[in-house]
């Protein structure tokens, strides 16, 4: 097994094992029946798989299997082979490389969803695949966020572009030229994420847009949302905020390690049809990794 593998299996236990639990007590040796059915689809949706999802995975589990005997294990095997089909869409990696130097990564999401640390991880993984990159600090509201990318931007070796003000728009403009000076491959700009006061967040989230698309009309190559699987349901209406203000052209979901409501990702695919292009499983640099549909719904369905 791969670290990854690991990592991904030890971080769902608190999702799967409450799904393995509920379909073994549910599924005692009996024909698959109407009943059976409806307390499976309470199951998933109550680990916040959604209400859609719920029902479509179970019509395809009673299409398969009605009125047959079924033990717990196909149950989860059914369910995990059905999840797969849904994910696969949306399992699309992230490939940091386009037509014009830099690829400029914006992120965006609420406090506290994991924007910060995803971009140090992505910062450390990219430079050892020999990428050339640097940072901004576009969060220039919360003082300890420029101090916790720092100390990502010095693990990962890579420059780091702070703003002296709270112009946030300003700073990306210069971080910008000089990525471009420098030969660049990749620039992650990190944002605020004060949802409370929605309206100058986003005016400021499009501001940072358009002077980066001064720079390069053709840039952002790639708007992330960082969304926290802990949130549940709430990270949906999330994305419907964020889209409202920029295109978002995919998803990372973090802290999945943290939470029994882990279905959340697939509500969120199902729902959303953005491509997810990578996970949080916990704090340390390895715990982010490429989204794979198979690994994720094989982990989600195991005991
Ligand atoms: N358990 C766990 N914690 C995470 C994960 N991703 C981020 N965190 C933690 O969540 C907290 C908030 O993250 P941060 O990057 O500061 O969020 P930001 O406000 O969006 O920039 C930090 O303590 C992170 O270490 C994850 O996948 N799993
Ligand atoms: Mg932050």
């Amino acid at each position: 097994m791969t670290t990854w593998f690991k990592r991904l299996k030890e971080g769902l236990k608190k999702t799967s094992s409450r799904l393995s639990e509920g379909i073994t007590t549910l599924i005692t040796h009996r024909k698959l029946d109407d009943e059976m059915l409806e307390e499976l689809e309470e199951l998933l949706i109550s680990s916040d798989l959604g209400v859609a999802t719920a029902r479509d995975l179970v019509q395809k589990l009673a299409k398969k299997r009605y009125n047959q005997n079924i033990t717990p294990e196909e149950v989860r095997e059914i369910f995990a082979e059905e999840i797969e089909i849904l994910l696969n869409p949306c399992a699309l990696p992230l490939t940091p490389k386009g037509a014009s130097k830099p690829f400029v990564v914006l992120v965006l999401g609420v406090n506290g969803a994991g924007k910060t640390t995803t971009i140090g991880k992505l910062a450390k993984q990219w430079k050892d695949q020999g990428y050339q990159l640097s940072l901004v600090a576009g969060d220039t509201f919360r003082a300890a966020a420029t101090e916790q990318l720092e100390i990502w931007a010095k693990r990962a070796n890579v420059p780091l572009e702070v703003a002296p003000t709270k112009d946030a728009a300003g700073l990306v403009y210069d971080a910008l030229q000089k990525a471009q000076t420098r030969g660049d491959d990749i620039v992650m700009i990190d944002t605020a994420g004060r949802l409370h006061n929605k309206t100058l967040l986003m005016e400021e989230l499009k501001k940072i847009r358009r002077v980066i698309q001064k720079i390069d009309p053709t840039a952002p190559q790639a708007t992330l949302l960082v969304l926290d699987a802990t949130t549940g349901q709430n990270a949906l209406t999330q994305v419907k905020v964020f889209q409202e203000a920029v295109d978002v052209s995919g998803l990372i979901v973090t802290k999945l390690d943290g939470t029994a409501k882990g279905g959340v990702l697939v509500a969120i695919a199902q729902q959303t049809g953005l491509p997810i292009h990578a996970i949080g499983v916990g704090e340390a640099i390895e715990d982010l990794h490429t989204f794979s549909a198979k690994d994720f719904a094989k982990n989600l369905m195991e005991r």
